[in-house]
């Protein structure tokens, strides 16, 4: 205690105390700064944490008194652990269970002292996938790191991100010692049409994303509850499959096809990425048949499991583990739907309805070795990081989102009641122009290759095309008969098939996305509402690149002085920016533009006029509160409007919005 204090002291006097944010984020980029090495003996403290720490004699400081510090301890010892220098994946069962173990002592820590002593200790010890896994959720988690910034995830495991080609130039570069920056295309040929849209899938940005959302809201989640988990699975890759449908439709390409057991995956996939311990990622030739997958699952199964769905679906009631009916024909059933078929830890009743989502992503991703008679490493689609590089994943989420439509469609319109907000009439919105276009994105490759701390850094990068657009802004003018705080939604959706056929407007609500949702107040009478494009809620600016956040930190400590708080910068969970718009065409993509007011009422908390919590919230919720938004994630376009006439009141405009893209730059 007493060499605490004295630690405590030493580090006020230089001006902050160690559970600073500066100090944090210094901790955190260090401990995940080339992962598969030992921590640098530059890190001093770091260093000597790894060696001199004792989580046993630190058992006071963690909230569970030391019951998590206990079993990890007891698993190390045994050597029970995996080893370094294999891969990981989150749905191998027991590489899970011991990435958990971590999580649970990370988060049972009362102080960040304690934390990053067990961080620092375990770093050394236990596999590097895990490792990272564990840290970046518990920083996502942990209330004492809110606003600490976790470095981009292409740059701090990039195999996982960038192809091989690439990889193996950069090693060449790292080995010669000369300076490296090398293109990255997108994998395969023109000859594959899926080609059109690799862009998207394989986009890191995105990539990052999903991870995030998956860190966010995992589905072994045992901890504090999560408000609405479910029903955002169903809303964030729901929003997933639409905006890649738009994207197909942008390229000519008609909307992705859902999969079924029974019929051959149509799209093969050669990821053309590499391990960086344990080979190359399994490459799955066109047209394969679904095979049984040895110790995962057998197709009869999953097919079995999707029946009971549909069967509960059609019934209107899911059966709970206890026996007792719980009625999904409410707005709650999408919740209890989704837990079901992802399935998360809140599924009613996982004996009976299995997991379709994460037994469907480790079936796919074995299907080039599904009896592991080749010792083939997981698939693409075992991983967040990779799985939507495999067109095979956009059909598999279609299929469970047509799953989701079948319960929506259960469920009754909405009434003219439900919809109207007689406060406002919205008269007119516009929209400054809609232009994307490709630049290139640059990326660190530094901790994709060993190295020793005696050999200099030389710099090696890859760069990628990428989607973008220009900002723009949306003037909405509304009248109202009084001031209120109301609630804005806004949706975009294509307006033709790729056969150049008008969608029915039935059909088209399923294809809508959505591009903002805020609270602002209105006043009697005229109103004139300014909303630009970097203000979605939807997405999140560009992530902080590791050499950065590195640099940031580190002069912060050394000059005494924090770093800005800063919640929104420090949330990784959220469709990047710069795709917030598909890339529509070169002469002009068609889009409905729907403005939506309802009352401010539909606001969950307070202070939603002034604080947007992190302002990521229409995919990613708000950490540890409740969803904003007391209706249905997609109102109104979640229910069968099989009437367009109840659709039509005066607080909801539509109007018609063209994409352009603007091609100055070859894919
Ligand atoms: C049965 O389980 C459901 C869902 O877990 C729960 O809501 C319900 O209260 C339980 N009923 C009984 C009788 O325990
Ligand atoms: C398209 O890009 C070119 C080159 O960057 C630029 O000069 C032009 O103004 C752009 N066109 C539109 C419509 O934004
Ligand atoms: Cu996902």
């Amino acid at each position: 205690m007493k060499v605490l204090f004295l630690a405590v002291a030493l580090l006020s006097a230089s001006g902050l105390a160690e559970d600073n944010l500066a100090h944090k984020q210094q901790a955190i980029n260090r401990l995940l700064y080339r992962v598969t090495e030992p921590l640098l003996s530059s890190f001093t403290d770091l260093k000597e944490l790894a060696t001199t720490w004792d989580p046993r004699a630190h058992v006071g400081h963690c909230k569970d008194g030391g019951a998590a510090v206990g079993r990890l301890m007891a698993e190390l010892e045994q050597g029970q652990l995996r080893e370094k220098r294999q891969w990981f994946s989150l749905f191998n069962p027991r590489q899970r269970e011991e990435a958990l173990m971590l999580i649970h002592v990370l988060l049972s820590c009362k102080d960040f002292h304690t934390f990053k002593g067990n961080a620092a200790f375990f770093r050394e010890r236990m596999n590097e996938g895990e490792f990272v896994y564990a840290l970046y959720v518990s920083v996502t988690h942990s209330k004492m790191t809110q606003e600490v910034i976790l470095p981009p995830l292409y740059e701090v495991t990039p195999h996982l991100f960038t192809n091989s080609e690439v990889i193996r130039k950069a090693y060449e570069a790292k080995m010669l010692q000369t300076p490296g920056r090398f293109r990255m295309t997108f994998t395969g040929t023109l000859k594959n049409s899926e080609q059109r849209v690799a862009y998207f899938g394989e986009d890191i940005g995105m990539n990052s994303h999903h991870v995030h959302w998956h860190m966010d809201f995992p589905f072994w989640w045992d901890g504090e509850h999560i408000d609405r988990k479910g029903e955002l699975f169903f809303w964030a890759h729901h929003q997933l499959t639409a905006r890649f449908d738009s994207e197909r439709l942008s390229n000519h390409l008609p909307i992705v096809d859902e999969l079924h057991w029974g019929r051959p995956i149509d799209e093969g996939f050669a990821p053309h990425t590499v391990y960086k311990y344990g080979g190359e990622f399994p490459t799955r030739p066109d047209n394969l048949v679904f095979e049984d997958v040895a110790g995962v699952a057998r197709v009869r199964d999953l097919v079995e499991i999707d029946e009971r769905i549909r069967d509960s679906i059609a019934r209107g009631f899911v059966y709970a583990s206890n026996g007792s009916a719980i009625s999904l024909r409410n707005e709650r059933g999408i919740d209890i739907l989704g837990d079901i078929i992802e399935s998360s830890v809140y599924s009613v009743n996982e004996q009976y309805y299995g997991s379709l989502h994460n037994q469907a992503h480790r079936v796919l991703g074995a299907q080039s070795d599904p009896l592991g008679k080749f010792k083939m490493p997981p698939g693409v689609m075992e991983h967040f990081e990779t799985a939507t590089r495999d067109p095979a994943f956009f059909r598999l989420h279609k299929y469970m989102d047509n799953i989701f439509k079948e319960h929506k469609d259960s469920l009754p319109p909405y009434s003219k009641k439900d919809l109207e907000y007689d406060n406002v009439l919205v008269t007119y919105a516009e929209v400054s122009e809609l232009v994307t276009f490709f630049e290139d994105f640059e990326f660190d490759l530094t901790n994709a290759f060993d190295s020793t701390e005696e050999l200099e850094d030389v710099p090696v990068t890859a760069y990628v095309s990428r989607l973008n657009h220009k900002p723009f802004t949306f003037d909405i003018f509304a009248n109202a008969k009084r001031d209120d705080a109301v609630t804005v939604r806004i949706h975009i959706c294509p307006r033709y098939d790729s056969n150049g056929m008008q969608i029915p407007f039935d059909n088209n609500r399923w294809r809508c996305i959505e591009l903002d949702k805020f609270w602002t107040t209105v006043k009697a009478g005229e109103n004139h509402i300014v909303r630009k494009s970097t203000e979605s809620s939807v997405t999140i600016p560009d992530r902080i690149p590791f050499k950065t956040l590195m640099q940031q930190a580190d002069e912060a400590v050394a000059n005494g002085v924090d770093l800005p708080h800063d919640i929104a910068r420090a949330r990784g969970c959220g469709l990047p920016q710069r795709l917030l718009l598909p890339k529509g065409t070169r002469t002009g993509m068609q889009f409905w533009l729907f403005v939506g007011m309802t009352s401010g009422d539909d606001g969950v908390h307070d202070d939603l006029l002034e604080n947007t919590h992190g302002n990521t919230h229409s995919n990613c919720g708000i950490h540890g509160l409740k969803y904003p938004d007391k209706r249905p994630m997609g109102f109104p376009f979640d229910r069968r409007i099989p009437d367009f006439r109840n659709f039509i009141v005066g607080n909801f405009l539509s109007t018609i919005v063209m994409i352009h893209h603007n091609d100055t730059e070859e894919l």
